[in-house]
């Protein structure tokens, strides 16, 4: 079962992972430069079943990605909060205020304003994938920014349709001018496409991967966005080619890794869609149907901000 290169890769990093501090001070057991490799050809993804994974969690946010959003107002008000610790701890240290999550929640809920102040995360994914920035001459030496940038992921769709066999199908999130102003710097940073026989394959590279809590999660949006490209441009899906930088098990995840290492996998569900969207752009929630997904129960973890 492939599930098991997942497992492995738990244990192995649990077992000989280098111990080092890291920035959020919890400390982690790390190896560099991992990678995964999963078939997507059958139509099954890589949706773990050792413990279940909220997969309607994870098609939010990539749609949220795909909106070019960047506030965490539209993710919470469908109850996503994924993203409300990084503006939460932000207001706190700001304020002062001993706010608690669901209190915050709701007044981003509440308060458009509020929401524009405190629940923007920067210029992150969304930001990247729909509207890098460019800039324009304006004369005598001035340069303008163009207010809509580029959108790499109508790019993309365009240049897999116009020339599948380039070697240029790549995503950025890592714009290196404006990581400093992200509330957490893109972690699934790159991604590249590959047609070959009629098929679709993507690779993702991650510089920083969290394989207790991230990693589950960050397989199933290479894999949503590899099989709606895939729609989206008339291919059948290949492929996800995984590959860490600082891939690491943090030191309070010893029980998430003992449970669930012990655990084994059932097999992997289908993922179909209900419908072909006219474009990338056009996707809701009810277009993902999952079928066939057996779990076990979810296993809570401290998440390291
Ligand atoms: N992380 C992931 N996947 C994600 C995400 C975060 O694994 O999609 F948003 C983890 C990796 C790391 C932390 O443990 O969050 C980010 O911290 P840093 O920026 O210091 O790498």
């Amino acid at each position: 079962h492939p599930e098991y290169s997942y497992l492995d890769l738990l244990d192995r990093l649990w077992r000989d992972g280098v111990r080092r501090q890291d920035r959020t001070g919890t400390g982690t057991r790390a190896l560099f430069g991992q990678s995964l490799r999963f078939d997507l050809t059958d139509g099954t993804v890589p949706l773990l079943t050792t413990k279940r994974v909220s997969w309607k969690t994870i098609v939010r946010e990539l749609l949220w990605f795909l909106r070019g959003e960047t506030n965490i107002r539209p993710l919470v008000q469908e109850g996503v909060t994924i993203w409300t610790d990084w503006p939460l701890e932000r207001y706190r240290k700001a304020t002062g205020e001993a706010i608690t999550q669901r209190d915050f929640e709701a007044r981003i809920v509440a308060d458009a304003d509020f929401a524009a102040a405190w629940g923007d995360l920067g210029p992150v994914y969304g930001a990247q994938w729909r509207h890098w920035p460019r800039y324009e001459p304006a004369g005598d030496g001035l340069y303008r920014r163009d207010p809509e940038g580029i959108d790499q992921i109508a790019r993309l769709v365009r240049d897999i349709r116009a020339n599948p066999t380039s070697r240029r199908l790549m995503l950025a999130g890592w714009n290196v001018a404006e990581v400093d102003r992200m509330a957490l710097p893109p972690c699934h940073t790159t991604y590249q496409y590959f047609v070959a026989e009629g098929r679709l394959s993507g690779l993702l590279h991650q510089r920083s991967c969290d394989v207790g809590l991230g990693l589950p999660y960050n397989l199933m949006t290479a894999s949503l966005l590899i099989r709606m490209l895939a729609q989206q441009c008339d291919l059948l899906p290949g492929e996800l080619h995984w590959f860490g930088g600082d891939v690491h098990v943090y030191e309070n995840h010893g029980e998430l890794v003992e449970t669930q290492t012990a655990r084994v996998p059932k097999p992997w569900p289908r993922l179909d869609f209900a419908r072909r969207p006219d474009s990338i752009l056009d996707y809701r929630l009810e277009d993902f149907v999952i079928a066939g997904y057996e779990a076990y129960p979810a296993i809570a973890a401290p998440i390291a901000v």
